[in-house]
C-alpha cells in the first residue's frame, strides 16, 4: 500500500535509492478540506524533446539537470537554459491545448514555479499534485523529491524538510511518451493530453494528523454506520471525534498501537439516491485539525439478473464521458467546467455516468454525487497492455489502489471497473483476476465490472462468455453492432446469449456523426444514420432479459489522435451525442426519450 502511493516508477526507485523514496504511505483523505495553499496558475515552461535537462550528452542522469534552476553568475557563465524567461503555461491544464507547436508533442516539459512559505512548528508540509500525465519527477529547491507513473491519480510527497523559509522553486520533469508496457500502453482512442493536468496544492497538517477515514453504511445494512480513522503515525491514545450532527451522532474513538480506530453505531439515515441525493455534513476532529466533508449512504447490490439500489429495482441510464472540456477541448480540471458534462447528462436523463477510461478528477465526482449521478468509475487497463509485465501489473494495480482511496467516500461510485476492451489470454485473465481480487479484498460495498467484448456470433446469435464473467457482479460489454459491423438494420434481428444469472449492462455502443450533416439514414457520418442506430440498438437491447443499463459512447465528442478522416473526424472522434461546441444531434433525443420511458418503467 505505502508503495503504491507513489507509483510504480517510485518503487523501482525505491530499490536503489532507499532514503529518497522512504516509504510514507499518507493517504491524505479529502485533501479539498485540508488546510492548503495552492501552487496553480501560471508555471515557467521549457520543451526538451531531446531530455537534455534530465540526461547528460553520455545518456546518464546528470546531477545539475534543469531541476537546479541555474542562473548565470557572471556575464562569462555558461547556462544553457533561463526559467526566467521561458515559455508559460497555466497549470492546471494540458500543453496541448496552450500552444499550437505543442499539439501533437509528446515528451518532456520541465515546469517550474516559485512561491513564497513561511515555515511554521509542528506542521508537516505535502507537495500534492491531483493528476500529471504521465511521468513525473519532482524537485523542490534544487533536491529529488519523488517520482510518479500513471497520468490521472494523485500523489504527494512529504517536503517538510525540504521547504525553505521564504522562497522556494518547485520543479517537474513531465512527460507523457507512450510506453508499451505503459497503463494506458502505446495504443489508446483519445488524445495523449501531457502536463500537470490537475490542481497542485501545498498541504500542511498537524504532526500527527487524521490522514484517512471512511464512513459508511456497511453492506446489506441500513440501520447501522460503520468507519474507521487513520493517524498519519501509528500513535496510540488519541481521541478523534466522528459527527454527523444531522443524525445526532457524536462518536468519540481512542487510536490504537497502529494509529486506528474503528467505529459503529446505530443510525438510520436517509438514504442517497438520484431521486434524493441526500448527503450528511461529517466531521472529522482531531484536536484543532477539522475535517469536514458530505458523505452520503447507499445500499448497491445484485440479486440474479437484477440490480439494486437501496433494494429497489434499478435501471442505469447511463452515458459515457471523457474527461474533456466541451468548447475549447482539453482536460476538465474544474467543478465549473465538470458540471457543464454532468448537466448535460441530466438534461438527457441520466442516473448514471460512466467516467471512462481512468480515474476522472475529484471534482467530477463529488459534482456527480451532489447532482445524483450514480458513477462507474475505471482505470486505465485498456485494450492490450502487457500481462506478462509485473511492472505493468504492479502499476495498474497502484493506480486501481489510489483511484479507491481517493473515492472510497464517495457514495455515488457504484462500480469500480478494472479494465476495458481486453483480449482474453491466460496472462490477461489472471492479471484481471487479480485486481479483482484487490477490489474485493478492499472493498465489499460496491460492485466490480469491466468493459468485456462479445465472445463470438453464429446463426445470428452473439454470446458474451468471457472468462472474466465469474468475477464481476454486473457482466458489462461494449458492442457496436451496426457501426464497426453490421448496419443498424441488423439491430433488428440480432440475439443475445449472455448465459449467466446476473444483470447485463452496454457499457458502449454508438457509431460517429458530424454535427449538422444530414443525409439518409443510411448515409454514414449523417445524423440520422447515428439516429437509427441508437434506436434499433436501444431496442434490441430492451428485450434481452437482464438488461440492467447502458452508457452509449458517447456524451460529447472527443479528441482523438486516432481519428483522421478529413473535413468528418478531423481528430475528433464523433460518437458523441454533443458535438465539441454542444450542439446536440438527433441521438440525443432518441436517448432522452428512451431514458424517459424507462425512468417511468421502474418507478
Ligand atoms: C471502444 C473503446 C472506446 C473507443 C470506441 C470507439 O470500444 O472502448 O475507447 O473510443 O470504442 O469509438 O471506437
Amino acid at each position: 500500500n505505502s508503495t503504491a502511493n507513489f507509483g510504480v516508477g517510485a518503487f523501482l526507485l525505491a530499490a536503489c535509492e532507499m532514503v529518497r523514496y522512504a516509504p510514507e504511505s499518507p493517504v491524505l483523505q479529502n485533501v479539498y478540506a485540508r488546510h492548503t495553499f495552492s501552487l496553480n496558475g501560471s508555471w515557467r515552461a521549457i520543451v526538451d524533446p531531446f531530455d537534455n535537462g534530465f540526461y547528460d550528452y553520455r545518456l546518464k542522469e546528470n546531477p545539475n539537470g534543469f531541476f537546479k534552476n541555474q542562473k548565470m553568475r557572471d556575464k562569462s557563465d555558461l547556462v544553457e537554459y533561463n526559467f526566467d524567461t521561458a515559455q508559460q503555461l497555466m497549470v492546471p491544464g494540458d500543453w496541448n491545448t496552450q500552444n499550437d507547436k505543442l499539439f501533437f508533442y509528446e515528451g518532456s516539459v520541465w515546469y517550474k514555479k516559485d512561491f513564497m512559505y513561511n515555515k511554521k512548528a509542528d506542521t508537516r508540509v505535502y507537495l500534492y499534485f491531483g493528476a500529471v500525465n504521465y511521468l513525473a519527477n519532482v524537485y523542490l529547491n534544487g533536491e529529488k523529491v519523488g517520482v510518479h507513473e500513471g497520468g490521472f491519480t494523485p500523489f504527494y510527497f512529504d517536503v517538510t524538510d525540504k521547504l525553505r523559509e521564504g522562497d522556494n522553486f518547485v520543479v517537474l520533469r513531465v512527460n507523457n511518451e507512450r510506453k508499451p508496457e505503459g497503463v494506458p500502453t502505446v495504443n489508446s482512442d483519445w488524445w495523449n493530453y501531457g502536463g500537470i493536468t490537475r490542481d497542485v496544492l501545498l498541504v500542511e497538517t498537524p504532526e500527527v494528523s487524521v490522514d484517512d477515514y471512511l464512513v459508511q453504511l456497511p453492506k446489506g445494512k441500513y440501520n447501522e454506520i460503520t468507519g474507521y480513522v487513520k493517524l498519519s503515525k501509528p500513535v496510540p491514545g488519541v481521541k478523534i471525534q466522528i459527527r454527523i450532527p444531522e443524525l445526532k451522532i457524536t462518536q468519540t474513538l481512542t487510536t490504537d498501537e497502529q494509529g486506528k480506530a474503528a467505529f459503529a453505531c446505530k443510525a438510520k439515515p436517509q438514504l442517497w439516491s438520484p431521486e434524493n441525493p441526500k448527503l450528511y455534513a461529517v466531521e472529522v476532529r482531531n484536536g484543532s485539525e477539522v475535517l469536514e466533508d458530505k458523505i452520503g449512504f447507499r445500499q448497491i447490490e445484485t440479486k440474479g439478473k437484477s440490480l439494486l439500489l437501496n433494494g429497489k429495482q434499478t435501471f442505469l441510464r447511463g452515458i459515457s464521458i471523457h474527461e474533456e472540456a466541451p468548447y475549447r477541448q482539453g482536460r476538465v480540471y474544474s467543478k465549473e467546467e465538470s458540471l457543464l458534462l454532468l448537466n448535460w447528462a441530466k438534461e438527457l436523463g441520466c442516473n448514471f455516468v460512466r467516467l471512462a477510461h481512468y480515474p476522472h478528477n475529484e471534482h467530477m465526482v463529488r459534482a456527480a454525487e451532489e447532482m445524483g449521478l450514480m458513477v462507474w468509475s475505471e482505470i486505465p487497463v485498456y485494450w492490450t497492455i502487457h500481462w506478462d509485465n509485473p511492472d505493468t501489473y504492479h502499476n495498474a494495480s497502484a493506480q486501481l489502489n489510489d483511484m479507491m482511496e481517493r473515492d472510497k467516500n464517495r457514495c455515488s461510485v457504484i462500480i469500480w471497473s478494472v479494465a476495458n476492451e481486453t483480449p482474453h489470454s491466460d496472462a490477461r485473465d489472471n492479471f484481471l483476476a487479480r485486481l479483482a481480487k484487490q477490489v474485493r479484498n478492499k472493498d465489499n460495498t460496491r460492485l466490480l465490472s469491466m468493459a468485456m467484448e462479445v465472445t463470438g456470433t453464429k446463426n445470428n446469435i452473439s454470446q458474451v462468455k468471457d472468462y472474466m464473467s465469474e468475477y464481476v457482479d454486473i457482466i458489462s460489454f461494449n458492442n457496436y453492432l451496426g457501426w464497426y459491423g453490421g448496419t443498424p438494420e441488423d439491430c433488428k434481428t440480432r440475439q443475445w446469449d449472455i448465459p449467466y444469472d446476473k444483470p447485463f449492462f452496454i457499457s458502449e455502443f454508438g457509431g460517429g456523426a458530424l454535427q449538422g450533416l444530414h443525409g439518409d439514414k443510411t448515409e454514414r457520418w449523417t445524423e440520422e444514420y447515428q439516429e437509427e442506430l441508437y434506436k434499433n440498438t436501444l431496442d434490441m437491447y430492451n428485450r434481452v432479459d437482464g438488461f440492467a443499463g447502458t452508457s452509449p459512447w458517447i456524451l460529447m465528442d472527443f479528441r482523438s489522435t486516432r481519428r483522421q478522416l478529413n473535413g468528418i473526424q478531423d481528430f475528433f472522434n464523433r460518437k458523441g451525442v454533443i458535438s465539441e461546441r454542444g450542439v446536440r444531434k438527433k441521438a440525443f433525443y432518441v436517448l432522452q426519450d428512451f431514458y424517459r420511458s424507462k425512468k417511468a418503467e421502474y418507478e
